[in-house]
């Protein structure tokens, strides 16, 4: 991944007073990662898609769309690993 990258197939669903999805939103920020953002209590419906798809209706879930898979990946830190793990320079 390089700066300023908008990565497609990749959807965080979170709620913007949420300490964990500050977490990750910010390590998004400072990298210069752009993904599609879902915002849970804003839009009821995407809650009900996360409970849908994922399980649990816990924020931040990144929502992971490869190919004709999707993986709902919760907890922060999982979620910062997985972005690092993209990453060149992590
Ligand atoms: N260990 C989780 C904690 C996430 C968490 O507690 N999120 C809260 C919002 S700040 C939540 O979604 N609570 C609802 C629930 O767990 O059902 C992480 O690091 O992502």
């Amino acid at each position: 991944m390089s700066k300023e990258l908008e990565v497609q197939g990749l959807t965080l669903y979170h709620f913007s007073a949420c300490m964990f999805c500050i977490k990750v939103r910010f390590f998004l920020w400072r990298k210069g990662i752009k993904v599609s953002q879902k915002d849970i209590l804003i839009h009821p419906q995407y809650a009900q898609e996360l409970i849908a798809g994922g399980g649990k209706k816990q924020v931040p879930c990144l929502r992971i769309e490869s190919e004709n898979t999707v993986q709902w990946l919760y907890e922060s830190t999982d979620i910062i690993n997985y972005f690092k793990s993209k990453l060149k320079n992590g």
